[in-house]
């Protein structure tokens, strides 16, 4: 729970009279989120994870200057940036922490799972809306507010690094899942291709697009993306893919019953559509002939996250019981096994637009 002394010097830079409520939402694995009713409107209120985002100005840096260019270029885009206080900031540091406030956007909700094709549809299209309006922004002027986060070779890197360093009763369990982590190094060399040949270009990406960052209204429309922390210079397969891993899986990463993991084609056409709606005349040829293999790339790249964290004792995801990274780390093994198994037909995007 947020410290007396917080709140009230939060309720003092954003000038909110009378009582407040605060409540808990439903937060990630990485901030702290609640949700703040006052007399005069409410908001959300944020704390930064300092161990992920060691540098927090990075983040506003970056949301002041996305904030501004949508004000000049488009209005209508419903960009939810943090709010400035009365100090004229848009981030306070209480102690070690560092707060932000958004506007709550009254008549939207988000989902923290997808029961329907249409809810795929509607959060692809806004993330492939998001990096589209910004195909004009100047993106190498936004800092990397966590240095080579989708950077599958750095991830490897950690991974091996990790293992190097893991105690014996570690390294033990973890050992099938390095094993398997081993035979598809072929991710990794296409990867290095994509990123080093120029043949994927550098864009303005989300980076964490699971379905939990976007906000529906009533009519379960999608109206905005959220939760812009991660918001980097990238490429299309971090957003697509991190699509693929989240919404066309029958079940979350968090599933233990691996025969419980299928790969749903209703859900994957339906990111298909949604996130081409805007990127497909954006995207090159040789980007769009490889739409499927961003699922891989990305998938492979939490397997190696995951157990990586697991190895160095769980320091960066938040777990709640034993050995839960490791388990996470099968699921997501298992989901790319099946990613895999996908063949040409489920390609047609690419031939039919
Ligand atoms: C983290 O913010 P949250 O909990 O939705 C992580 C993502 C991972 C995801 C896996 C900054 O996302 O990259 O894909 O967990 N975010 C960061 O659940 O590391
Ligand atoms: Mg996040």
């Amino acid at each position: 729970m947020l410290p007396i002394q917080v709140i009230q010097k939060i309720q003092q830079q954003y000038n909110w009279e009378g009582n407040i409520q605060i409540k808990v939402l439903k937060s990630g694995l990485i901030n702290h989120t609640w949700k703040v009713i006052t007399n005069n409107g409410n908001y959300i209120l944020q704390a930064i994870n300092t161990h992920v985002f060691s540098q927090p100005e990075k983040i506003d840096h970056n949301l002041r200057l996305l904030s501004n260019y949508f004000s000049q270029q488009n209005q209508n885009y419903l960009f939810v940036g943090p709010m400035s206080n009365l100090s004229g900031k848009t981030m306070i540091q209480i102690a070690d922490t560092y707060y932000r406030v958004f506007p709550f956007i009254e008549g939207t909700h988000t989902k923290t799972y997808l029961t329907n094709p249409d809810e795929a549809f509607e959060a692809a299209y806004q993330f492939g809306k998001f990096t589209a309006l910004l195909v004009d922004f100047n993106q190498q002027e936004l800092a990397n507010t966590i240095p080579f986060f989708h950077h599958l070779a750095f991830r490897y890197w950690q991974f091996q690094n990790a293992w190097q360093n893991a105690d014996g009763q570690v390294k033990i369990k973890a050992e099938p899942f390095a094993y398997n982590i081993h035979t598809h190094l072929q991710i990794l060399e296409k990867y290095n291709f994509f990123i080093h040949k120029n043949t994927c270009l550098i864009r303005t990406m989300h980076h964490d697009t699971k379905i939990s960052n976007v906000l529906f209204n009533e009519q379960d429309k999608g109206v905005a993306v959220i939760d812009l922390d991660t918001i980097m210079p990238g490429y299309f397969f971090s957003d697509l893919g991190d699509m693929m891993r989240t919404y066309i899986s029958s079940v979350s990463e968090e599933e233990k019953d691996l025969s419980s993991i299928a790969i749903r084609k209703e859900f994957l056409e339906a990111v298909m559509d949604g996130y081409l709606t805007h990127m497909d005349p954006i995207l090159t040829s040789f980007e769009k002939e490889n739409l499927l293999f961003s699922g891989q790339i990305i998938t492979f790249m939490q397997a190696l996250r995951f157990l990586t964290d697991f190895l160095q004792n769980n320091q960066y995801y938040n777990c709640t019981y034993p050995d839960q990274n490791l388990y996470r780390t099968a699921n997501q093994l298992h989901l790319l096994k099946l990613m895999q198994e996908l063949k040409a037909p489920e390609q047609k995007w690419y031939f039919t637009k």
